[in-house]
């Protein structure tokens, strides 16, 4: 049977005080940061309530971290990115409401704070919730109950935590082109909106170039929907093998895709260009008992200098680039005049 757990003596039990450094002790945590679901964070300066809330929680498994005061409640948060962390009230460097608002500040994954106090006025209560506490409960506590509040606590971090996945997963597909898994036309104008930034600061060349298959409608015609999207894909993948890191490559709609290359002179991207058409040229696709080859045009414009153009202006000279491509005869690559 679960029993109150009696009040310890005051002070006695209290170790060092000195609160530590905080510097660096809380660095921003990427969201993709692993986190370890099962830990908690207890933060007391009492020794006792410190071994109580420890035989309570190991009972359940729980991986438990323990914090003397504040600040080291601050980094073991930052370093463990714990589910729940229970904060005493009074502490020698940093109270517990401080301990929330911090928390609350600084961490982008999702903890449960439940506040461990001897208060029971009403007016701190409220106070401790507002700065972000989820919970509170009064001292002595009982250990059904604690157990009981930190599932509670595991419930809402869960549901926040997968909630938080979902976000990133819906993002992802918002830039992503289904069908080639390659970034969309908003991806590729957010990345080149930052680059085209990054190039006029720093005074190093930016270049685009569209690729447009050619006779595309002609693959569809003679061999259906699905030939045409092996198609797609395959360039789709040709482009992304041909692509840097430091790069991006994506599909704008249709049979339309694009390239975005720094840190290159113009005789650097007419060969990565030329490069791809040629791959290109040579791939082989059999439909039905066809074997046959597809190939591309493209239309490529640069930027070098301090006034970055606007996506859509670069976008508008590839095409007008990719246009003279076509009309050259197609399966080639020309460079904007402007
Ligand atoms: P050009 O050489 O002048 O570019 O001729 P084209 O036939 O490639 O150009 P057109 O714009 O006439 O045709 C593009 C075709 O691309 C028409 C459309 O059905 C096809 N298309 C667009 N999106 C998809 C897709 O997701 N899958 C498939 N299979 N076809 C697509
Ligand atoms: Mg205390
Ligand atoms: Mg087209
Ligand atoms: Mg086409």
């Amino acid at each position: 049977m679960n029993k109150v757990l009696p009040k310890p003596k005051a002070v006695a039990d209290t170790v060092s005080s000195s609160p530590r450094p905080a510097v660096g002790v809380l660095s921003p945590c990427a969201t993709d940061a692993p986190v370890q679901k099962s830990k908690i964070v207890v933060a007391d300066d009492s020794r006792v309530y410190r071994t109580l809330v420890k035989s309570v929680l190991a009972q359940k498994g729980n991986e438990v971290v323990f914090a003397r005061n504040g600040l080291e409640a601050l980094k073991a948060v930052a370093e463990h990115q714990p589910s729940l962390v229970i904060t005493d009230w009074e502490m020698p460097d940093i109270t517990g409401i401080e301990l929330c608002r911090q928390i609350r500040l600084e961490q982008e994954f999702y903890t449960y704070i439940v506040l461990l106090t001897s208060n029971t006025d009403k007016d701190q209560v409220i106070e401790g919730l507002a700065a972000g506490a989820d919970d509170y409960l009064t001292k002595p506590f009982h250990s059904g109950e604690l157990v009981a509040r930190i599932g509670v606590g595991r419930r809402v971090v869960d549901l926040h935590r997968q909630i938080q996945k979902k976000n990133t997963l819906l993002q992802e597909l918002a830039l992503t082109d289904p069908l080639t898994s390659l970034p969309n036309r908003r991806a590729i104008e957010d990345w080149t909106t930052r680059e085209l930034n990054g190039a006029a600061r720093h005074g190093f060349a930016f270049w685009i170039a569209v690729a447009d298959l050619d006779h595309f409608k002609s693959v569809n015609d003679h061999h259906g929907h699905d030939a045409g999207d092996v198609v797609l894909k395959r360039f789709a993948d040709l482009l992304r093998a041909n692509t840097r890191s430091s790069n991006m490559c994506g599909r704008t709609g249709g049979e339309e895709f694009i390239l975005g290359v720094t840190h290159v002179e113009k005789e650097g991207i007419q060969t990565a260009i030329e490069r791809i058409r040629q791959q290109f040229e040579a791939e082989r696709f059999s439909f039905g008992d066809k074997v046959m080859g597809v190939t591309a045009s493209f239309g490529i414009a640069g930027f070098r200098g301090k006034q970055a153009p606007k996506f859509d202006e670069l976008l508008r000279n590839a095409d007008e680039a990719l246009y003279r491509a076509k009309r050259g005869g197609r399966n080639r690559l020309e460079f904007s005049l402007r």
